[in-house]
């Protein structure tokens, strides 16, 4: 393993070089969404690298300005952007714009901001890092909120346990079990450390095949690994990583904000910010059944059409966590998540 570990000293540097980019980014004043048509220049590609309040930030497309990033507002009648949307803009000074049109989406993870509102995050991704860690402590129930929300949106989930160089005895054999319960169903699950540089390479080859975004718990390292992905030629590029000694296990959400990185040779992944609550009350209990990939055999195939899997006669479900083909532990998350949802 090549990867060269960054000394404090590199990391407080990479951490005030993001800082000073977002402050000048800052200081430079967007066009207003309501500006002039004749104003703006002609109407160019481009890609949402980031959405924070009312602004943009505008990766252009087009071959004169190719990889130039720009500040944006969008059009009022334009509904709300994700980082990964492919837009139209135009430009209307140097470094800033407005966006104009939003091309198509082929996927949209959404999620719940703190007022419960759903949002969108990511667009056009094809796949879902789910990234848990040996601390904060890992939830089941949390992983599968995201499985559902990955099966429901047809994106490939990948399961990542990060800082296995932090591993304690006590907990491996709780967390090899429950990731144990993810294999079984047919899950990729992905072994790494970003301190160690272990299994970066195998996340690489991963990651070559699909557009992905990493979810999960704050704390739990997703922007630690997305510079690990970047190498260290990419430093003014890097994602702010938290400061482990300032009360991570309740998460201090570092990152605010999904941004897109565009990696060394091909592909592009999405940090996103942690949380500690990904809501799926915007379902219905039938999405929900249809996001745990093992159940989908058994579908219909209980005695009665509207068995409720808890102590049925002939229920298909129950029987097959009896003979091993579902865990129970599963069964139990599922029910968890229904009792969540809005009546
Ligand atoms: N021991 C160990 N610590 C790690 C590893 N990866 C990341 N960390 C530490 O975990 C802490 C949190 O890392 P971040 O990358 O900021 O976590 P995050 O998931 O992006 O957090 P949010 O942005 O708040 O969602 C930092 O102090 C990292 O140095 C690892 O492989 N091993
Ligand atoms: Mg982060
Ligand atoms: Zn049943």
């Amino acid at each position: 393993m090549t990867k060269r570990r960054l000394s404090q000293q590199q990391r407080g540097r990479i951490n005030r070089n993001q800082e000073d980019r977002q402050t000048r980014l800052r200081s430079e004043k967007p066009a207003r969404p309501e500006a002039n048509p004749e104003d703006l220049g002609p109407e160019i590609p481009g890609l949402v690298i980031c959405h924070f309040g009312q602004q943009l930030e505008i990766e252009s497309l087009a071959p004169e300005s190719v990889g130039q990033v720009f500040r944006c507002f969008q059009r009022t009648n334009l509904p709300s952007l994700a980082t990964g949307d492919r837009v139209i803009w135009q430009a209307d000074s140097d470094s800033t714009g407005v966006v104009v049109a939003l091309q198509d989406r082929i996927s949209l993870m959404s999620r719940p901001n703190q007022q419960s509102v759903l949002r969108p995050v990511a667009a056009n991704v094809s796949a879902v890092a789910i990234v848990i860690a040996p601390l904060p402590q890992p939830f089941a129930n949390l992983i599968d909120r995201y499985l559902v929300m990955a099966e429901h949106l047809g994106l490939r989930p990948l399961i990542v346990l990060n800082k296995v160089d932090a591993f304690m005895a006590s907990r491996d054999v709780d967390i090899e079990s429950m990731l144990a319960i993810y294999a079984c169903v047919g899950y990729p699950v992905l072994r790494v450390s970003c301190k160690q540089g272990v299994g970066i390479e195998e996340l690489k080859r991963f990651l070559a095949e699909h557009t992905v975004v990493f979810v999960g718990q704050s704390g739990v390292g997703k922007s630690s690994l997305v510079n690990a992905l970047l190498g260290d030629d990419s430093q003014e590029d890097s994602a702010l990583v938290g400061d482990m000694s300032v009360g991570r296990e309740k998460g201090t959400h570092t990152t605010t904000a999904a941004r897109l990185y565009h990696l060394p040779g091909s592909g592009d992944l999405i940090d996103s910010p942690g949380i500690r609550e990904f809501g799926l009350w915007h379902m219905d209990p039938q999405m929900v059944f249809d996001g745990f990939a093992e159940f989908q055999p058994y579908r219909g195939a209980c005695r009665f059409r509207d068995c409720s899997h808890q102590q049925e006669p002939g229920c298909a479900l129950l029987k097959a966590v009896e003979e091993g083909h579902i865990s129970p532990q599963r069964l139990a998350s599922y029910f968890a998540l229904l009792s969540t949802l809005t009546p």
